[in-house]
């Protein structure tokens, strides 16, 4: 299909999903509103350098407060469907032991919000935000007790919101709170060890099957996991890179598609962690691959590889966002195709994808043509890989609002509404309008 908004309407089935992501941690704010606990962001904001702008999330986008206004603009924007998430340590402020009646109230408000407005609710369970007791008094995700107490949180959601949801997710990549929490420290809780990294990303997985059993048990909805997939090419084509990029594709996707639709661990990335190796107990791989109703896949770039493990800019790229991500829309195609055939996968999603922009207002407009071109020309990736046999059934941009960017605070925007953070104005970017215009055309063939 061409990239204008009639062609890509006409690439995709009636059937199609279009929404918008957001995560709790990101928008919400009301840090301490309405007895919610700490969570490990809210520790992780107040340590010294940590966040690069030294902002914190305690009052974010102020969604709390103004989700009404939030679900407005996706009813105007024409959406179908909106993937967010609950925030833990809202709704059980230690992740043990007591619920928080006020917290799940704003929840059922926000779904009362969303169905009143015709918007499908797709929730995630955790985006990162840990009740910060956890880790203090477990240690976080290192600890195995973790497991059962991430599956009781997941029965009690589904128990309650179970019947108004769409989907339920039970992680946002695994990977993410694994390797850029526990090895790289660019993440909450911040440490750097590989073997922490290995060890909580099996506690994930475990977490993830245990849940997904858990909320089968109390719940008829459609379940799943969300992962985040940076395809990996050799920086060179030597072998040596070939070698080095075969073994960042066993580490980001083998590592967590082989255990959770496999039920086994990928064998060369395995051997080449070597003592960083989890502790597998017996049953966990059985535990771990649960049938699953869909899978959600987040995609921004993809990583260039060398023998050195040094990320190199490779020749070809065609440009960068405002994080520095290679812009690579075939590779989506290639990717989604590839899953496919080696996984047979449930049905999937593009759960995110987007773009970081410096965006600026300019007479009450924010021209930001970058960004339209990167959703059209990732729409004609997904069309692309529907035609070569890929199940994929929506798309979900990621996201509603500029809002807060982890470690690098409020300074990249990625939303296809501006948020002036002095105001908390939102104002619909070019981008979100062209969506629109997409999605009303859509709409028209179904
Ligand atoms: C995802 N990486 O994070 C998250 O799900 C969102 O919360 C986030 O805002 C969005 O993408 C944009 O960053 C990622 O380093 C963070 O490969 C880092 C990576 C991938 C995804």
């Amino acid at each position: 299909p061409r990239a204008e908004p009639a062609a890509l309407a006409d690439a995709f089935p009636p059937d199609f999903l279009w929404g918008v992501a957001t995560s709790a941690a990101q928008i919400e704010g009301a840090a301490f509103e309405d007895g919610k606990g700490a969570s490990i962001w809210d520790h992780f904001c107040r340590q010294p350098g940590r966040i690069k702008d030294g902002s914190n999330i305690d009052v974010a986008c102020d969604h709390y407060h103004r989700f009404r206004d939030d679900v407005a603009l996706m009813q105007q924007l024409g959406l179908d469907c909106y993937r967010f998430s609950l925030s833990w340590p809202r709704v059980q402020p230690d992740g043990q032991g007591a619920w928080n009646e006020a917290g799940f109230a704003f929840y059922d408000r926000l779904l009362d919000a969303l169905l009143e407005a015709g918007l499908q609710p797709h929730a995630t369970l955790y985006h990162w935000d840990l009740p910060q007791a956890l880790d203090e008094q477990l240690g976080g995700w290192l600890s195995r007790d973790v497991v059962g107490h991430f599956a009781d949180y997941a029965a009690e959601v589904a128990r309650r919101f179970g019947d108004r949801l769409a989907s339920i997710a039970t992680h946002n990549e695994p990977w993410c709170t694994a390797t850029l929490g526990y090895e790289t420290a660019q993440f909450a809780p911040g440490h750097t060890s590989r073997a922490e990294s290995l060890q909580v990303a099996h506690h994930l997985m475990l977490s993830h099957g245990d849940a997904v059993a858990a909320m089968r048990a109390v719940t008829r909805t459609p379940l799943g996991i969300v992962l985040n997939h940076t395809p990996a090419f050799p920086a060179t084509p030597t072998e040596a890179d070939r070698r080095a990029a075969r073994i960042d594709d066993g580490l980001n996707v083998r590592w967590y598609m082989d255990p959770i639709l496999r039920g086994c661990y990928p064998a060369d990335a395995w051997q080449h962690v070597g003592a960083d190796a989890p502790q597998v107990a017996a049953g966990d791989l059985d535990r771990i691959r649960q049938p699953l109703d869909f899978l959600g896949l987040n995609f921004y770039t993809r990583s260039l590889v060398g023998a050195d493990g040094q990320p190199v800019t490779g020749p070809g790229a065609r440009g960068f966002t405002d994080m520095g991500w290679e812009i690579v829309p075939e590779v989506l195609t290639q990717h989604l195709v590839r899953l496919a055939r080696e996984y047979n996968p449930p049905p999937l999603y593009i759960t995110e994808n987007g773009m970081a922009n410096a965006d600026r207002l300019v007479d009450g407009r924010v021209p930001d043509a970058e960004r339209t071109a990167y959703l059209a020309s990732h729409l004609q990736a997904v069309a692309a890989a529907r035609n070569l046999g890929a199940d994929v059934r929506g798309y979900f941009y990621w996201s509603l609002l500029d809002n807060f960017e982890w470690n690098s605070g409020y300074a990249k925007r990625f939303g296809l509404v501006h948020v002036d953070y002095a105001t908390q104005e939102r104002r619909l970017k070019d981008s979100a309008l062209w969506y629109a215009d997409m999605i009303r055309r859509h709409r028209q063939r179904r």
